[in-house]
């Protein structure tokens, strides 16, 4: 189904905008953990719900809007009666609170019912919690950077990724890495620098700002990996294919998968077309 103009995504932009600085004043108090853990088996900390309920709220409320998807919770809510269905990871990365490290919200926009294919995202933003807090907010038209203030969006920038790739991020244990991909990392670990936090949308981040790859692979004993398809592949590839990169689940672009089910996961490699070129060539 195309996207119609008439239906507002920039409305979703600016309830994400007005809820990041809403969500990041929770983190103070809410790096413990709760009693409960998430439909893929994450212990949820206070801030995870905190972050949620802040998201389900402002952008489960909008006009807009007719489905919302967290990763922190079991099903699919029917929220209104609006043509978009929205995925959220509320706190991509929240464990790095206890470190002071950045973390991120993850919101994918589409104009089909979820479970939802890549190919049906009409948007989709990242809010990154670092020294400043910023905002990457993706459509068809190419994807945009603003300053994330008390009143809203700032300094809006293209992102564009750079042409040079610098740095590379791997997610998992070396240990746990198949013969290939160990094969595909030691290639670019002799090529790039090592940027890593444990947190997808700030490594993402730093790919996107300085060139190169980001990936979370399949490992021997979980062979779809750790990320999650709905709530952190499929927005963040069409973010970063938005700025001018490729995405790839080992095979094919991460926006022509159509994931089953709501929690399933999936490999996933993002950023300069070569290196993912080289991935599918030595990995899939
Ligand atoms: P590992 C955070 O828990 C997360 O979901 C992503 O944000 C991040 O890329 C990955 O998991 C980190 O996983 O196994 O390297 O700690």
């Amino acid at each position: 189904m195309m996207m119609s103009d008439a239906v507002p995504v920039a409305d979703v932009f600016d309830a994400l905008a007005a809820a990041a600085p809403e969500i990041r004043a929770g983190f103070a108090g809410r790096a413990g953990e709760t009693d409960d853990r998430n439909a893929t088996g994450d212990r949820q900390l206070h801030a995870d719900i905190h972050a949620d309920d802040i998201l389900r709220a402002r952008l489960g409320g909008l006009d807009a809007v007719g489905q919302y998807a967290s990763e922190e919770a079991e099903d699919v809510s029917d929220v209104g009666s609006g043509p978009l269905s929205i995925s959220v990871d509320p706190l991509d990365g929240s464990s790095n609170l206890s470190a002071n490290n950045p973390t991120g919200t993850i919101v994918g926009v589409y104009d089909a019912p979820l479970p939802a294919a890549g190919r049906d995202l009409v948007a989709a933003a990242y809010v990154l919690y670092g020294p400043l807090t910023t905002m990457v907010a993706a459509t068809d038209d190419g994807a945009t950077r603003y300053a994330i203030t008390s009143d809203g969006r700032r300094d809006d920038e293209p992102a564009v990724l750079p042409d040079d790739p610098t740095v590379y991020g791997f997610g998992g244990r070396v240990p746990d890495w198949t013969a290939a991909f160990t094969d595909y990392a030691r290639r670019v670990e002799d090529e790039l620098k090592l940027r890593y936090s444990g947190a997808m949308v700030a490594d993402v981040n730093q790919v996107l700002t300085y060139g190169g790859v980001f990936a979370y692979p399949g490992l021997r004993d979980r062979p779809t990996g750790k990320l999650r398809t709905q709530f952190e592949a499929i927005p963040m590839a069409y973010i970063v294919e938005a700025a001018g990169g490729a995405s790839t689940d080992g095979t094919r672009s991460l926006l022509d998968v159509e994931p089953d089910t709501l929690h399933e996961r999936t490999p996933i490699y993002l950023g300069n077309d070569a290196l993912i070129d080289r991935a599918e060539r030595i990995v899939s």
